[in-house]
């Protein structure tokens, strides 16, 4: 049986989510039932990668929250390092707004030893950085540059050719502690031409803006910086 787009895929499909993204490089095992404890109630997964993570440490952090929650775990993995059997699904991502062979295709390779040992759902994700007002980790670790916000023609060209080559979702990322997230009309703009889920993530800490990307066509927003910075002021 195939193993994309299967029950978590489904999910997302049908209705809007919101996601929280766990960086294992910060995250600590011995807090994890606080950090259960203090996600919002509507999320529908937890999201689990980072840019720069040690060897272990995502599965790991996996390891711990299945423990702790019964909430789907996706992976979102900066490198295939990253990639755990032990989570449900993976967002299979190719870097698509940079020519770095190695994020477009080489990674990706590297990935499918770990991948067909184990029962992780695919979704075939085109992963696209757009700026957020500041250089941020994807950058820096991908040696690529964002697109800017007003070459809207580039984004949605980037974003039409990852639908042609066959993608399900697409994540308009602004990076992670962006200043700004992706604009409402990029998303709208998205929304009018493709039909891939859009995810959208980097810079959203308030629930206005979540609530004008929802509109404007998000079925997915992310939130990593805002949430952990909730849990550091306890
Ligand atoms: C980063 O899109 C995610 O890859 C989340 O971004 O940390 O800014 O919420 P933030």
């Amino acid at each position: 049986m195939s193993r994309i787009n299967q029950s978590i895929f489904k999910k997302i499909k049908n209705q809007k989510s919101l996601a929280i993204l766990i960086d294992p490089d910060k995250f600590e095992g011995s807090s994890v039932n606080q950090l259960v404890e203090m996600l919002p109630k509507e999320i529908s997964f937890i999201l689990v990668g980072g840019s720069t993570v040690d060897d272990g440490d995502a599965e790991n952090c996996v390891r711990a929250l299945k423990k702790a929650t019964d909430l789907p775990i996706v992976l979102f993995p900066g490198s295939y390092r990253q990639i755990t059997k032990h989570a449900d699904a993976l967002f299979f991502m190719s870097l698509l707004s940079g020519d770095n062979s190695e994020y477009l295709i080489h990674q990706q390779r590297k990935s499918i030893d770990c991948i067909l040992a184990s029962k992780l759902e695919i979704i075939p994700t085109a992963y696209i950085l757009i700026d957020g007002g500041k250089i941020t980790s994807v950058e820096r670790i991908s040696q690529t540059n964002a697109i800017p916000q007003d070459d809207l023609k580039y984004i949605l060209d980037t974003v039409m050719a990852g639908e042609f080559m066959g993608k399900s979702c697409v994540y308009l990322e602004a990076g992670s502690g962006a200043e700004f997230p992706v604009s409402t009309e990029i998303v709208r703009a998205v929304k009018a031409i493709s039909s891939m889920i859009i995810i959208v993530g980097g810079g959203i800490r308030t629930q206005k803006q979540q609530k004008e990307l929802y509109e404007a066509g998000a079925d997915v927003i992310v939130i990593g910086t805002a949430f952990e910075q909730k849990m550091n002021k306890l």
